[in-house]
């Protein structure tokens, strides 16, 4: 997710932090590299302009330039004006009354359906049971496709032959009948914007007067997005937009430029095809993820939902008073395949984001990892300190990986523990962008070096 901007950003925000006093001219610099770097990233250019003037202008100011960190002051005014151009945005979905309905709408392909069957996963984890509703008649398919997502969520899919606003109204009226707490619409969408749709759309709100409209864009069509949005904000006045396919977003122009051109902001964005992946839009953490700084506060929640609350809590706390040894990390390593993909999960890590192009994580690589804590005693899991030359050298040889990987391992580690260390003692705040920029504290990509192709052995 946004490597590219990620990685432009880190390059311009590493010049201008490691400098001790800047000039006019060094933030011209910097303003025209961030203005490239937006460009490139698909930003609506007039959303561009008044970003990067308005960054400027505070950037000149005379505190910042007469500051001691005035590097870091100006990324964090680059943070706030990210913050500010994605939102505000009230998280959840409110329930005013019962039956709640929750409309989608937007074009064919954006992810309309899987995006219904995901909200109904939300609202179900937050004990909120929904009525699933086939509107979009148009492909017998896409029936098929929402029939099949809510028997897996153990919900009611209403479908009827008939005109869609018909069916809307009719589902409204059995949710009311039966007390079924919330109504999600799937409507049927267009490749591309015409009347017919709009017509349709626009009936289907005037019979069952959602309590939200949401558009579903796709990330991945950039600018596109962004002006269809618009058609449908004119006609349908959205109350947020929903962001699909952002895992293969690399860019980031329809997630900053939403809320600028439409005055709708993100309310929820799809980070994959799976029915849980969906994430509430937070402006903050998608601005520091932006910049490449990572996301902890996402990653401890994502942690949270999917180990036990005590664990997690433990786990946080180990991981904050750097007491976190190999041991934690192996019982870790399981519950991590369970909250998704490693590459996700780092992509959260501070540091990590712009790093990700290089980095190769995949599975075969965890079992490598495993393989060589499994190698190690119970003491060098506790005390990796300990591990010296031939202590090495047995675990590569009982882990069937060479010393360089053991090497590499130690050093993650080690560089992991210092970083947590450091948020740990508040020298790096959560909030803290001077603390997440010093180098020192940045983590490393963990990468395996040896080429062997050898299956590891595991020792018992
Ligand atoms: N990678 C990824 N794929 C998605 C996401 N949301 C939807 N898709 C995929 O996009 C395609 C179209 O989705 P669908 O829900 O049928 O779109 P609809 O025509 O708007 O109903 C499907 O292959 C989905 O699996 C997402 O957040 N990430
Ligand atoms: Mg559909």
């Amino acid at each position: 997710m946004f490597e590219t901007i990620s990685e432009k950003f880190s390059g311009v925000f590493k010049r201008l932090s490691g400098k001790a006093i800047l000039s006019e001219k060094n933030i011209a610099e910097a303003m025209g590299e961030v203005r490239l770097a937006l460009l490139e990233a698909d930003v609506n250019f007039k959303v561009v302009k008044s970003f990067v003037d308005t960054v400027t202008k505070k950037s000149l100011g005379e505190k910042v330039l007469r500051s001691i960190s005035p590097g870091q002051q100006v990324i964090k005014i680059v943070h706030d004006e990210l913050v500010e151009l994605m939102g505000p945005v009230e998280p959840g979905i409110p329930h005013p009354e019962t039956p709640t309905v929750i409309m989608l709408a937007g074009l064919q392909g954006s992810g309309k359906t899987t995006t219904a069957a995901k909200l109904a996963n939300y609202l179900l984890r937050k004990g909120r049971r929904s009525m699933l509703v086939a509107a979009d008649v148009q492909r017998p398919a896409a029936i098929e496709q929402l029939k099949i997502l809510g028997e897996q969520l153990g919900l009611e899919v209403f479908s009827r032959e008939g005109r869609p606003p018909d069916i809307c109204a009719k589902a409204v009226e059995r949710a009311k009948l039966v007390g079924i707490g919330d109504v999600i619409i799937d409507t049927a969408g267009r490749l591309h914007i015409d009347d017919e749709m709009m017509k349709e759309v626009k009936e289907i709100a005037r019979r069952t007067s959602p309590h939200q409209i949401y558009l579903v864009c796709d990330a991945m069509t950039g600018q596109d997005a962004v002006t269809s949005a618009k058609a449908f904000n004119d006609e349908l006045s959205l109350d947020g937009v929903i962001l699909t396919k952002l895992d293969g977003d690399a860019r980031g122009g329809a997630a900053l430029s939403v809320k600028a051109v439409t005055g709708k902001p993100i309310k929820f964005t799809g980070v994959g095809e799976k029915i849980d992946k969906l994430e509430e839009f937070y402006p903050d953490r998608m601005a520091s993820r932006i910049l490449g700084m990572g996301d902890v506060v996402s990653l401890v929640e994502k942690a949270k939902e999917t180990i036990d609350a005590e664990d997690a809590a433990k786990m946080q706390e180990k991981l904050l008073k750097a007491e976190f040894t190999f041991e934690d990390f192996l019982k870790q390593l399981g519950q991590m395949k369970k909250m998704g993909s490693l590459k996700e999960i780092l992509s959260m890590i501070p540091g990590m984001g712009s790093q990700l192009g290089s980095l190769n994580v995949s599975d075969d690589e965890l079992t490598k990892v495993e393989a060589i804590i499994h190698s190690m005693t119970a003491t060098e899991r506790r005390r990796p300190d300990i591990i010296d030359g031939q202590r090495r050298l047995r675990i590569a040889r009982g882990s069937g990986t060479a010393p360089e990987d053991v090497s590499g391992l130690l050093k993650q580690f080690r560089q992991m523990r210092d970083m947590m260390r450091a948020v740990g003692s508040g020298r790096m705040g959560m909030g803290s962008l001077a603390g997440m920029m010093n180098p020192g504290a940045r983590m490393k990509p963990f990468k395996m070096r040896s080429k062997r192709k050898k299956k590891p052995r595991r020792k018992r």
